[in-house]
């Protein structure tokens, strides 16, 4: 099922997308309510939409598909990420590759809420950096237990310089405000066929310039959700309604460093196409 939030009396109310541009509104109900009542009523989450929500389709807009809890991101789940970082350090086989390979994912803490936003909204570019990058990633949206309740589109907007700088400087390379972008939709998993098979492209616009395009396939992550999942959840008790950002596996270069105006697009066949403008935040 595709679901997402629409805006409803100046909010956000969850919904069934009908279409990529109709939805039928669950009155009374943010993405989040749903969740928690899905999960207090142990009913499956397109069940209970499909029993709350109106009978008709109205034209709609796809927000952000739900304000989440807790965001983190795993990294270096592709070669490219790890091979690009370790190559930014001036090491062939350092931190990255090691971490690529080893059994426990990194994972770190990219915010909450507060710094996320939805299609078409501006993502941030920090005013100190001078490379940022976004990282078009699949999201897992996660309940009670760690259990993946749907797929979603992310940006994990990055300042690579800073990250670049010192490694240590990671937080501030990753937190800021509207580092993060979701969306357009909350896909159920019963709708996602192979989530293993998912190609993923991207591309960076100035006007009517395209100053990059890349590609991916989930085929090339190396590691399975479910056991990214399990590490994050390790003495952490991440609230319900959180999101898992799984890496990203297209690396832009630095002659397409990100400008404020700019516009990127992550699309994914059947997820969707999540398109943001920047701004200097
Ligand atoms: O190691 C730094 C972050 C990596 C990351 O965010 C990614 O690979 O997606
Ligand atoms: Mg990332």
């Amino acid at each position: 099922m595709r679901l997402g939030q629409i805006s409803s009396a100046g909010g956000h109310v969850a919904a069934i997308f009908t279409t990529e541009d109709t939805a039928r509104p669950i009155p009374e109900h943010t993405m989040r309510d749903l969740i928690s009542r899905a999960e207090a009523e142990n009913i499956p989450l397109a069940e209970l939409a499909d029993r709350l929500a109106s009978r008709h389709s109205q034209a709609a807009s796809p927000l952000i598909p739900l304000h989440p809890c807790e965001v983190y991101g795993c990294g270096c789940t592709y070669e490219t990420s790890a091979s690009f970082r370790d190559g930014e350090q001036g090491t062939r086989d350092g931190m990255y590759a090691q971490v690529y390979r080893d059994a426990r994912p990194e994972i770190f803490f990219k915010g909450t809420s507060r710094v996320c936003v939805g299609p078409n909204q501006h993502v941030g570019i920090r005013s100190d950096s001078k490379f940022t990058a976004p990282e078009p990633e699949l999201a897992l949206v996660l309940g009670k237990a760690g259990k993946i309740l749907g797929y979603t589109l992310a940006n994990d907007v990055s300042a690579w310089d800073i990250e670049r700088e010192n490694p240590l400087y990671l937080p501030q390379s990753k937190t800021y405000n509207a580092c993060c972008a979701l969306g357009p939709f909350l896909i159920t998993p019963d709708d996602v066929q192979d989530p293993y098979s998912l190609e993923m492209t991207c591309t960076i616009k100035r006007g009517a310039t395209t100053r990059f395009t890349g590609q991916t396939s989930t085929a090339r992550l190396n590691r399975k959700f479910e056991t990214m999942v399990e590490y994050l959840l390790r003495s952490n008790s991440v609230p319900s309604a959180s999101v898992l950002l799984t890496g990203t596996g297209i690396i832009v270069t630095a002659e397409a460093a990100l400008g404020a105006g700019d516009i990127i697009t992550i699309e994914v066949p059947g997820l969707g196409a999540l398109s943001n403008p920047t701004y200097i935040v």
